[in-house]
């Protein structure tokens, strides 16, 4: 499929999909959100990726919702606009394959939201992110509420939801959001490095890892041992673990890895 606001890059095993609207700063309008939810389950299809590179062109990571868009809507209007992007970030968070977020400059509002579904965050120095919905009178839409104080616990989450401050990079290290802070022209790369190393091991461990964190997450710790016990099986009964033993005994690289290469 044609993008007009993304960009999708191959390289190696990864995907690296760049929001391409610098003259807005990447604000996520209703098309863009369309299409990040298409681009998502074509690369959940290709056996080819293994795993994914979310970044933005330019000055900007996303500067949020897309207001000016936003601005003309109704209250219907606004909440099919909510679900929408929802419905887009849980694509991001439930896909079957890693997400990197490379947040190389403004991630505001809806972008540091996109950010947070993503699984692992790398930032550049020159990142700045915060929720600065309140000062537009408004609640962040797209699980903001939702995902920063489980990423960073409620205090600190709520100071950011409340006075809408942004935080730059070494704090959103100190407080657990980014996994790590890089200078601007390593962070492709260090994203990618982390993506290839993600997307060389076993693909049915990787989905499953992800969503026994990402459901156990709400759940006990024995409801989420359920989940992982389950995980554990597939992984013997559909063979990718006893391959991987052997290939490890052999001295070779796994059928999954030879495949892909
Ligand atoms: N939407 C649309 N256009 C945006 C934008 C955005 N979020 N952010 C920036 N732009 C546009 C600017 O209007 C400007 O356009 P032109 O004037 O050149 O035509 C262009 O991008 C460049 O921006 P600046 O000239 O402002 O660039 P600066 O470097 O001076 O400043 C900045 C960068 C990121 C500090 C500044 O642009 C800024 O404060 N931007 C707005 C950040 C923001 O407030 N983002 C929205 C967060 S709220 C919902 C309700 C609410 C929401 C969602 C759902 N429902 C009820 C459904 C809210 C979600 C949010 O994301």
């Amino acid at each position: 499929m044609e993008f007009k606001n993304l960009k999708i890059e191959k390289d190696g095993l990864t995907a690296v999909v760049t929001i391409d609207r610098p003259t807005a700063l990447n604000a996520l309008d209703g098309e863009t959100m369309m299409e990040l939810i298409h681009a998502m389950s074509e690369l959940e299809a290709d056996d080819g990726v293994g795993a994914v590179v979310l970044t933005g062109a330019g000055k900007a990571f996303a500067a949020g919702a897309d207001i000016a868009e936003l601005s003309k809507m109704d209250g219907m209007q606004a909440r099919e606009a909510a679900k929408l992007g929802q419905k887009a970030f849980s694509t991001i968070e439930n896909l079957n394959k890693p997400v990197i977020a490379a947040v190389n400059g403004y991630a505001l509002g809806g972008g540091l939201e996109a950010a947070m579904a993503c699984d692992i965050r790398i930032a550049s120095t020159r990142a700045k992110m915060g929720q600065p919905e309140v000062t537009l009178g408004a609640t962040p839409g797209f699980g903001g509420t939702q995902r920063l104080p489980r990423l960073i616990g409620f205090g600190r989450a709520k100071e950011i939801l409340l006075t809408g401050d942004p935080i730059d990079a070494a704090t959103a290290l100190s407080y657990g959001l980014v996994n790590k802070v890089v200078e601007p022209d390593e962070l492709l790369g260090a994203a990618k490095e982390m993506a290839e190393k993600i997307a060389s091991r076993g693909p049915a461990a990787i989905a499953l890892v992800k969503s026994c964190v990402n459901k156990g997450a709400g759940t006990d710790v024995e409801t989420g041992g359920a989940l992982e016990a389950d995980a554990f099986g597939i992984c013997f009964g559909i063979g990718d673990a006893r391959e991987g033993i052997e290939a490890f005994f052999e001295k070779r690289d796994p059928s999954w890895l030879r495949k892909r290469k």
